[in-house]
């Protein structure tokens, strides 16, 4: 869908301590498609999963669980702002001249892994265009052992982290994951 190719990774942190997130942009969020004033791409993750045929609009709203509702967060008390707001709180993706965007990582407190309401497993990631709903990929659960077989068989470039913190990279495709409009967003449940 409008040739955004991207990858999100979320592995869990010890301790529930929320999760490392990795982001990489292979393709598609140029400075010549963005629309909005900021040159950046909003991107959030949405209560339920990508539709029929790469729906984005099936995937609902933000991930709200506290009921926190569309109050402007404020990237500086982020404990304050909607679960799923993920450029409120770490930024937006900003528009390159090639439309790839260089590995961006960060740690979210916030993000759940379990709970029917806080959740991040089933939902979904979605990239917007200054509100406009351009790419979407359901978040999938993983085992690292099946990330790695994923990785090892393809031409992807991804980033991995692992959830003891440390970081890897590997090279290889997501082929045989569930990939949506070329965006795939995942879990990473074990070491
Ligand atoms: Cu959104």
């Amino acid at each position: 869908m409008n040739g955004i190719e991207a990858n999100f990774i979320f592995a869990p942190r010890p301790h529930s301590d929320g999760a490392e997130v990795v982001i990489d942009v292979t393709k598609g969020l140029s400075k010549l498609l963005a629309l909005s004033p900021t040159g950046g791409y909003e991107y959030h993750i949405h209560v339920s999963p990508v539709g029929p045929d790469s729906d984005c609009m099936a995937t609902g709203g933000h991930l709200d669980p506290y009921k926190v509702g569309s109050v402007k967060c404020d990237a500086f008390r982020p404990a304050k702002c909607q679960e799923g707001d993920l450029s409120g709180k770490h930024g937006e993706l900003m528009a390159t001249e090639s439309g790839a965007i260089p590995t961006i990582s960060y740690v979210d407190r916030q993000l759940r892994f379990s709970g029917a309401e806080a959740t991040i497993v089933g939902r979904s990631v979605v990239i917007h265009n200054n509100g406009t709903r351009i790419a979407c990929g359901d978040i999938l659960s993983f085992t690292s052992e099946a990330y790695r077989k994923a990785t090892d068989s393809g031409n992807a470039r991804v980033a991995q982290h692992t959830a003891n913190g440390a970081q890897e990279s590997a090279s290889g495709g997501l082929s045989h994951t569930a990939v949506m409009s070329g965006m795939a967003a995942m879990v990473l449940t074990s070491l």
